[in-house]
């Protein structure tokens, strides 16, 4: 069968996420002979319809699925947010599913679509009579898309396909049963290299484990992995650690996407650190990943340095109050002590908080901005926190919503499956809080805003260099902008000479060089001028700089 993988995720602050579980999702079909391909339609076109129509041209399937990995960005006070209402401002991502799924009834009513993705499992009924798909498939995907693609094709009802939803002619939901026990043989894959841009610019995504057993009030983690949990061989990590070595060059970051790196227990991702340094891979690699500050000792937080993680560390509140009415599994002593023992042994970690949980109250608000402050003193550390925490469907959170006694607490909107923004922020909205502690910590956490012509552009021309289509992203950067110019060149020019297209290169360089010369009236690129002459006279020594004028 012919099937189409849609990433409807255009949301990126630099480079998009690689969809990663849509390229595990690929491989499993190829294997099993279908024919895949993986598509965002979001990346040449501003408009969905117009995306989706040229994603159809190129390549009509049988059947399409798409991949929903955010609901929103859980994060209600964005600055750059395009949903806001009373106490908040954040992004919804569905109005983009919906508009997609309806881009491929239109353009080709008869292909089935099957919902399915991280955020979709949040929510899967809700979700799936929103964006009016036919089915959904929950949590680990591979196995029963096979299983779904094989009962279309065969003509039979999927009435046993495990995890799955269909939503019949009427709009009525049925669900069949979930699977058993959550299978990771599936790892480790080849990386498909189209979406080499992806991950070299970002990092690149590892599964060490699955799932995440602690029940933290607000988070879906359990939910989406529908309880479940699973540990990787450690050698096949590792192996997988070397392939990726030895077939993407350009990779220098990995991202171990595990719910927590060292939950529930230290043993496994210690026994990883020392497999890794023993291997050779912490000289090839930096790595980052989501830690509890749980069980870090002396000798974890050295192989950390050693290995050169940076630590995304989960730490809701410094309150213990607020940590254990929202069952968060530390307290402030162990936040403090692993930060100690990371400033020992010279860890970089980056804080992630969420003010407003139940419980909290300013007296806890300032309480933990003292702890921040004292982290912000470090060099090594940096913070990141959002205010208001997001209720999402199932969570005890939501549980504690639907009891009553909330609603003076609630910004946003309720909705079936809660599938649109609401947040629960004590004491006051999530906009408040923040201006408080800005106010407090004396700066802004901004993200810049993604979603632009500018980065859709960047990232497209990445993305086609990245698959191979040199000609056409040589084309897009000489007929480009200069801030698109200088975002891509350095990427456009390794993938060049990698492949020893230096005449390419070669052209790109001169084009960059030009633009610079004849338009940087305000000298913002000049500074590339010397690299860009010492790349011209290594690719082209007999024609020397000519056509340039002199950059000395
Ligand atoms: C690691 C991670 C990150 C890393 C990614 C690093 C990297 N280079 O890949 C970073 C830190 C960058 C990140 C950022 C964000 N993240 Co994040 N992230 C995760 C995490 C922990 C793992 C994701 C992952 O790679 N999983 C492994 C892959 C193999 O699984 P998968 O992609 O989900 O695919 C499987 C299934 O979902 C399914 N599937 C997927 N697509 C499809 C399609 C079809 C048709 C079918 C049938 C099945 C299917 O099958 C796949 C194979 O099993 C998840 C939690 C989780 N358990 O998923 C959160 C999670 C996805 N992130 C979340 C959020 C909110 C974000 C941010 C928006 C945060 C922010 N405010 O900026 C950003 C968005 C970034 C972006 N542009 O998309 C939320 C999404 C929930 C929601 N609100 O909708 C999650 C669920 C975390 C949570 N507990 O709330 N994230
Ligand atoms: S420990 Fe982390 S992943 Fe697990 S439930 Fe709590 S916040 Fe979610």
């Amino acid at each position: 069968m012919k099937i189409l993988l849609i990433y409807a995720n255009s949301y990126f602050l630099e480079s998009p996420v690689y969809p990663f579980g849509l390229d595990l999702i690929a491989g499993f079909l190829r294997d099993q002979g279908h024919e895949v391909k993986i598509d965002m339609p979001f990346l040449y076109h501003g408009d969905t319809a117009e995306g989706m129509a040229a994603v159809l041209e190129a390549f009509l399937p049988d059947i399409a699925g798409i991949s929903i990995r955010n609901i929103d960005t859980a994060m209600a006070c964005e600055t750059f947010g395009t949903w806001r209402q009373y106490g908040i401002n954040t992004r919804f991502f569905l109005p983009h599913a919906a508009e997609t799924v309806a881009a491929i009834k239109t353009l080709a009513p008869e292909v089935p679509v099957v919902a399915g993705g991280a955020g979709f499992s949040v929510s899967p009924g809700a979700i799936l009579t929103y964006i009016k798909a036919d089915y959904g498939i929950t949590g680990d995907g591979a196995r029963a898309m096979e299983r779904l693609v094989h009962c279309l094709e065969q003509g039979k009802e999927p009435e046993t396909v495990e995890n799955l939803l269909i939503r019949d002619k009427d709009g009525r939901i049925r669900e069949n049963p979930t699977a058993g026990a959550i299978d990771l043989a599936l790892h480790p894959i080849e990386r498909e290299k189209r979406f080499d841009y992806t991950f070299t610019t970002g990092a690149m995504p590892v599964q060490s484990r699955y799932g995440c057993p602690m029940g933290c009030s607000y988070c879906v983690e359990p939910l989406i992995t529908k309880q479940q949990e699973a540990a990787r061989k450690k050698e096949e990590v590792i192996q997988e650690l070397q392939m990726i070595s030895r077939q993407y060059p350009g990779v220098s970051e990995i991202f171990f996407v595990d719910a927590e790196f060292n939950a529930p227990t230290p043993d496994f991702s210690l026994a990883l650190l020392k497999d890794i340094i023993k291997a050779g891979l912490h000289r090839r690699f930096t790595f980052s990943s989501q830690f509890l500050p749980v069980n870090i000792t002396g000798e974890y937080a050295g192989l950390l340095a050693e290995t050169g993680f940076h630590v995304i560390l989960t730490c809701d509140s410094f309150s213990d109050t607020v940590l254990k009415k929202n069952s968060c599994p530390y307290r402030e002593s162990q936040i403090k002590q692993s930060l100690a023992l990371f400033q020992d042994h010279g860890v970089r970690c980056s804080l992630n908080l969420i003010f407003g949980l139940p419980g909290e109250t300013f007296e806890t608000i300032d309480h933990t901005i003292a702890g921040l402050k004292e982290a912000a003193a470090s060099p090594l550390f940096k913070l990141e926190y959002t205010a208001g925490a997001r209720v999402y469907n199932r969570t005890p959170l939501c549980r504690l919503v639907e009891k009553g006694n909330s609603e003076n607490f609630l910004y946003g909107e309720t909705s079936d499956g809660y599938i649109k923004p609401l947040f629960f922020s004590s004491p006051v909205s999530p906009l408040e809080i923040n201006q408080y502690i800005e106010g407090q910590l004396g700066r802004v956490i901004d993200f810049k805003p993604p979603e632009t012509k500018k980065q859709r552009r960047i990232a497209s021309i990445g993305i086609d260099a990245g698959q191979g289509l040199h000609e056409k992203s040589c084309e897009g950067f000489c007929s480009t902008g200069m801030d698109v110019k200088e975002a891509i060149f350095d990427y456009l020019f390794r993938k060049y000479t990698e492949s020893r297209d230096n005449s390419l290169a070669e052209k790109i360089t001169r084009n960059f060089l030009s633009a610079i010369e004849e338009g940087d009236m305000d000298g913002l690129y000049a500074h590339r001028r010397p690299m860009l002459s010492y790349f011209l006279s290594l690719l082209a020594p007999e024609r020397g700089r000519s056509g340039v004028t002199d950059t000395r």
